[in-house]
């Protein structure tokens, strides 16, 4: 006789996973009133601190800030005893939050799941569980954490081996008794430096195999520090608060001060009092540069390597110990209690595998590409298919049959790190994409399901009942979070971050770097946007407001942060004297871009005297002539200078190998129309007449400009060709003033609010020229007969009033023939793509001017330019 089906379990939520996240998870969907199972495969509750048991293994975020904050009592009863608490004691707490809230009745331990599909029809998901069990649920949330899968041991011959093996992320509960063994030790990530000193006080002999040198930092471990203490005493609440919106998610004030600016005494003092202190947020702000700059960085980790020098007593193991092949902090940091000092002991010794590779792991030991070493046990700190290796292995299938893994081949596209499209109702805690961890989980943690359950309260409230990301807006975010990771040195690194560590996985930065207070804000813009870029359906009716939350360049934004603090006056109230105050005042504090091989200054003879300019050439050989580009500077025909341009010019001659002849113009109220424009013919005659004397090729001459200068750059090209010539190779405009109709959508989108307004635009034109020449060619390029020009470079910028005018002079110009390169700098404005040295995501943006410049060269051999 047929068995009966078992009728599958009904709840509102299925919850995975019993660790911080699963626990508070669960707490939250209670007191929403819906139902709600967590599935733990362990026997207990704690996740990562229930499985990573290893001799060691503590936190590494103080615990004053690794703690829950959400349930004050709790707050106030418990008292952690070290700064950095070790594993059995953050189990006991978590052991008792599950206790204090009874939270162990919707718990089913040993419960592992197998599968979870999205049942299209019943608007559920459908989970089975490794005992056969079958629960729908409507909403399906991963509290799976980051580190939870391991690597499996990608070591040839690690089966056979016939002692022992441990992984330091599923160590015996009954504990490991190495005492007289002789013990190996693969890895030294935060598990390996945790362990190995513990490890060592047992051994008769320990060898540590080593790929990697990392960087760590001595916990200085003790009680809870006495200055965060007293903070929370006084103000918990604040504290809290404090945290919530830091870059980490533990308060602490990011410095401005600049490692390559810093005096070495500064640089010193700062380094040492972070040293002291033994926290990772205060080591890696040191300086503000340290994460973006190599020079910054390897002050740093070249101040590390000397403290391991300091005490590692044999020089060779000194040496090798010292991390040299990543930056500082693009690989997570350890903190260490007498790692380092374990080295200097007698049974202990260091086997570097970059010297002498692992061949195989042997019946009895491990072979490498010199020696065999026998051993009793072998220990693997060899780490975790992070950030993804648990969602993908959970076998979760969504909309269509098509399976997390498929989507996520390529690597992880999520919404905010929370939700990814085609899998409605499914939610991530701490997901890729989010700051997770790269911040204090625990602050990451509630901030994560906060927004879950506030979501899930409003659909409940609102009467909606399904929930999904629309591709638009999980794309805008998966580009940021790796527009936030370019600007920094974290991609170079083969770290896990990148997914390095797992042989075949996508190299794709998984975690989100923008910062635990960026990203709770653009959480919260998301809602208060109407749940911006997520398609919500139900009895209450379908919605979707359809969008990206963050289109701007990251630096951009914090530019553009900065300067409102400055509470600068807007230039359009300005007198044009005042005006050109104020830009020269804003410039001078500015870093000075590229050295180059030789800058000189002189004039030119212009049709109402003297223009004058500053010549670049680029370092390096060839010594000979190169290519010459006039350059002229931007400010809407009444500002700017020779310096006001200067960092662009060194890295335009830098990137293009050209001379780049900087030449002033006359300016307005002063001069008015066409004295620009004339003067800009005139200084390119000039140029082409004088080539070989400023070390030019002549017949290889450019013209390039910014803004207004672009302006007149694009209007000398029209008025050289009509005068038949000087015949110019090619034409860079970089978010040129092509027309005077202030009306575009780029006009009404940036008019405000990116530095050049409409406002300002306006009051250009109002000192340049009269409205009754704003339609003449000379004025307004796009307007001219556009045929037989030179073949054009234009940047234009998102965020920038002038776009459309800059694309719709490109569309002109290639219907009239004429070879275009067009290059949107996504995420700019009109300003950004020129700051040198301050905006670094309008790197690779000049690095295409530079190219463009190359390109109107053809018979200049750009191989022998020094680029
Ligand atoms: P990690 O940080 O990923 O460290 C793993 C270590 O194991 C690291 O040194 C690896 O070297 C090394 N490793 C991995 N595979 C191999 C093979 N095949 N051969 C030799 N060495 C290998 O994991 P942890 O568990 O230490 O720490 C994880 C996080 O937990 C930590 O960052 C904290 O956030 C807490 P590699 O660097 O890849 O060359």
């Amino acid at each position: 006789m047929n068995q009966p089906t078992p009728v599958p379990e009904q709840v509102d939520a299925v919850v995975v996973g019993a660790g911080f996240s699963g626990l508070y998870m669960l707490y939250r969907l209670r007191e929403l009133g819906l139902s709600a199972k967590v599935l733990e495969a362990a026997d207990d509750v704690g996740g990562t601190w229930y499985w990573n048991r290893y001799p060691g293994a503590r936190c590494d975020i103080p615990t004053t800030d690794y703690t829950f904050s959400f349930d004050p009592e709790l707050e106030k009863e418990w008292t952690w005893s070290e700064k950095y608490a070790t594993q059995p004691e953050i189990l006991d707490y978590l052991r008792l939050v599950a206790d204090r809230h009874g939270l162990r009745s919707d718990i089913e331990f040993s419960a592992t799941v197998t599968s979870a599909r999205w049942d299209e029809q019943e608007e559920r998901w459908r989970i089975t569980t490794g005992r056969g069990e079958q629960i729908r649920c409507r909403y399906y949330i991963m509290a799976t954490g980051c580190l939870s899968v391991p690597k499996s041991p990608d070591i040839e011959g690690a089966g056979r081996f016939a002692g022992p093996v441990y992984f330091t992320s599923r160590w015996p509960h009954e504990g490991v008794d190495f005492t007289g063994q002789r013990v190996a030790v693969i890895g030294t990530g935060s598990s390996g430096i945790q362990s190995i000193p513990l490890i060592a006080r047992q051994a008769s002999q320990l060898t540590v195999f080593q790929r990697t040198a990392n960087f760590s930092v001595p916990a200085h471990n003790g009680p809870a520090p006495a200055d965060r203490l007293k903070l929370l005493d006084e103000d918990r609440a604040g504290y809290r608060h404090a945290a919530r919106w830091s870059r980490g998610g533990i308060p602490v004030e990011p410095t401005d001060v600049l490692g390559v600016a810093a005096s070495e005494e500064v640089r010193r003092e700062r380094f040492e009092a972070a040293w002291a202190q033994g926290e990772l947020f205060s080591i890696l702000n040191i300086f503000a540069d340290q994460g973006v700059n190599p020079a910054s960085n390897d002050i740093v980790a070249e101040m590390i390597r000397e403290k391991i020098r300091s005490v590692v007593t044999d020089p060779a193991t000194a040496e090798a110990l010292c991390p040299k092949n990543h930056y500082f902090g693009t690989k997570r940091p350890c903190l260490d209690t007498g790692y380092f000092e374990t080295y200097n002991l007698p049974h202990v010794r260091l086997v570097d595998l970059r010297e002498q590779p692992i061949v195989s792991i042997t019946e009895d030991g491990i072979e490498t590409a010199e020696e065999s070493f026998g051993f009793d046990a072998i220990v693997y700190a060899t780490g975790f298919d992070a950030m993804t290796g648990a969602l993908v292995a959970a076998d979760v299938t969504g909309r269509d049959g098509l399976s997390l893994t498929e989507k996520w081949a390529a690597g992880p596209s999520t919404y905010l790190g929370l939700m990814t499209a085609g899998f409605p109702n499914f939610f991530m805690l701490t997901g890729p994409g989010s700051p997770s961890v790269l911040s204090n989980m625990a602050v990451s943690i509630e901030q994560h399901v906060d927004w879950v359950a506030g979501c899930l309260k409003d659909m409940r409230d609102q009467g909606l009942e399904t929930i999904e990301p629309t591709e638009l807006a999980e794309a805008g975010w998966n580009q940021h979070v790796q527009d936030c990771a370019a600007i920094t040195l974290h991609p170079t690194a083969n770290s896990w971050y990148m997914g390095a560590n797992v042989p075949g996985k996508p190299l794709v930065f998984l975690p989100y770097i923008g910062g635990v207070d960026a990203y709770r804000q653009a959480c919260d813009d998301v809602v208060e946007q109407d749940y911006l870029g997520l398609q919500l359906a139900g009895p209450g009716g379908d919605r979707c407001r359809d969008g990206v939350i963050r289109r701007m360049q990251p630096d951009v934004a914090m530019v553009l942060a900065f300067m409102a603090t400055l509470d600068l006056p807007a230039m359009e109230t300005l007198s044009a004297a005042d005006a050109r105050g104020l830009l020269a005042a804003t410039a001078a504090d500015r870093p000075p871009g590229p050295e180059v091989g030789e800058v000189t200054d002189g004039v030119i003879p212009g049709p109402a005297g003297d223009l004058p300019y500053r010549l670049y050439r680029p370092a390096g050989p060839p010594m000979g002539p190169r290519p010459l580009v006039v350059y002229f500077h931007g400010g809407g025909w009444v500002l700017g200078d020779l310096d006001s341009d200067d960092p662009l010019c060194r890295e335009l001659c830098e990137r293009s190998g050209a001379l780049i002849l900087s030449v002033n113009y006359r300016h307005a109220p002063e001069d008015r129309f066409p004295a620009a424009a004339l003067d800009a013919f005139a200084a390119v005659q000039w140029a082409d007449a004088n080539a070989v004397g400023l070390g030019g090729i002549p017949g290889q001459l450019a013209v390039a400009g910014w803004s207004a200068g672009a302006n007149v750059a694009a209007v000398a090209c029209q008025l050289a060709r009509d005068a038949g010539g000087p015949r110019i190779s090619g034409q860079l405009l970089i978010c040129p003033v092509v027309d005077s109709d202030l009306t575009p959508p780029s006009y009404q989108e940036n008019g405000d609010g990116y530095i050049l307004t409409t406002a300002l635009m306006r009051w250009f034109w109002d000192y340049y020229a009269d409205p009754s020449d704003r339609g003449d060619p000379r004025a307004a390029p796009l307007r001219g007969d556009l045929h037989g020009l030179p073949p054009a470079g234009i940047v234009t910028a998102d965020f920038d009033p002038l776009r459309d005018e800059g694309v719709a002079y490109a569309r002109a110009l290639e219907a009239a023939g004429v070879p275009v390169r067009l290059t949107r700098a996504r995420g700019h404005t009109h300003t950004s793509v020129t700051m040198v040295g301050v905006v670094i995501s309008g790197a690779p943006v000049r690095a295409e001017m530079g190219q463009a410049l190359r390109t109107f060269f053809p018979s200049a051999e750009p191989q022998e330019l020094v680029s």
